[in-house]
């Protein structure tokens, strides 16, 4: 078992991306080998400001360490120091059909009716997404459920290459297939976090407003307002979960509030059934001061030693690279280049 999975340097590690990938992230690191990387080459698709970008890889890493994840156990490092990403995504690109990127629903949600301003970056971004994965040959991809769709385009990337090299392959590796098929883990304590705004709408570091998130580095004061202010609506809270249906406000506080708590949603409305929103949202409000300030307190102290974390990230990236180069160049073998 091989596990690969990122996060972009885009500014506010949230809530989404802790209960979506991070937990999992964490308890895989004793089941699998671990690579984990602050893809700063996804995060250029869209506008990042120069001044902030290196700061923002290092509190992504930062954030890994103080969540729990041992730089010594696990490969952490930024995608743009090991060039085999960038070399295979355009490989991968010549694989890839444009049929199959037209189908992508992230990209029409991010690009909205304003498609032809968009960069081709973020167009192509799940190629690349598949670079990272094949790269390592990795066997399973811990994401939030967003990432699901992306996760099955690296399959179809993976299979395709298979089967149009099949030869190749058999003669140069004595195998029927190149690259594994990679399976997505979708089982983090809450998959999809929603706004805090807008239960419709998918809590992200580049929503801008920041009312609609928590990030891992908010402070008790910030928590509160936000949880405080969050949008809900005018009715008490069910006694039973079918009762959230239709309440997506409501649903994802409970969600967020059982992924924390580790309970389960059902137990939680239980437990909050009859009563109205305050006494959920100062629980709540409690329950996310105690999981997430100690972890955004830690990310401060690790962020105050950037040496600290240039050598982690460089570390990283040495060890990436001694798993992607062979597999990059037998790529190249494979395909005809070398
Ligand atoms: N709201 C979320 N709920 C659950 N999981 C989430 N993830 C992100 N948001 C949620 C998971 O976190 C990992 C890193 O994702 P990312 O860096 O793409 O997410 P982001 O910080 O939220 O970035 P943006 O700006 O919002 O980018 P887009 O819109 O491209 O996702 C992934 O495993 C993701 O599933």
């Amino acid at each position: 078992m091989r596990v690969f999975s990122g996060i972009q340097p885009s500014g506010n590690l949230h809530l989404g991306n802790y209960l979506g990938a991070i937990v999992n992230f964490v308890s895989l690191q004793n089941k699998a080998e671990c690579i984990y990387c602050v893809v700063d080459l996804h995060s250029i698709t869209v506008w990042q400001d120069p001044n902030k970008l290196y700061k923002n890889i290092h509190e992504i890493t930062a954030g890994f360490i103080a969540s729990g994840l041992d730089p010594n156990k696990n490969i952490i490092f930024n995608q743009s120091k090991v060039k085999e990403h960038s070399e295979l995504s355009w490989i991968l690109n010549c694989v890839a059909r444009l049929g199959w990127l037209n189908r992508m629903t992230q990209f029409k949600e991010k690009a909205g009716k304003n498609k032809e301003n968009m960069s081709i970056g973020l167009y192509t971004y799940p190629i690349l997404m598949a670079a990272d994965i094949l790269a390592y040959k990795a066997t399973h991809v811990p994401v939030g459920e967003d990432q699901k769709q992306h996760i099955e385009l690296s399959r179809d990337i993976a299979q395709k290459f298979n089967i149009d090299f099949k030869d190749r392959i058999k003669s140069i590796i004595q195998k029927d297939e190149f690259f594994i098929l990679p399976k997505p883990l979708i089982n983090g304590p809450v998959p999809r976090v929603m706004s805090l705004r807008d239960g419709q709408k998918k809590m992200s570091s580049s929503d801008l407003s920041d009312m609609t998130r928590i990030n891992i580095l908010d402070d008790e004061d910030q928590i509160y307002n936000k949880i405080r202010k969050s949008k809900t609506d005018s009715d008490v809270i069910p006694s039973d979960f079918l009762g959230v249906d239709g309440r997506p406000e409501l649903k994802n506080l409970i969600s967020i509030y059982a992924g924390v708590s580790k309970q389960s949603p059902e137990d939680v409305i239980k437990e909050f059934g009859g009563e109205q929103f305050s006494k959920l949202k100062k629980n709540l409000t409690d329950l996310l001061i105690s999981e997430i300030c100690p972890i955004g307190s830690e990310m401060k102290k690790i962020i105050s030693d950037p040496l600290y974390i240039d050598e982690v990230l460089s570390d990283g990236a040495e060890r990436a690279r001694t798993i992607s180069e062979p597999i990059l160049a037998e790529t190249k073998k494979i395909i005809g280049l070398a």
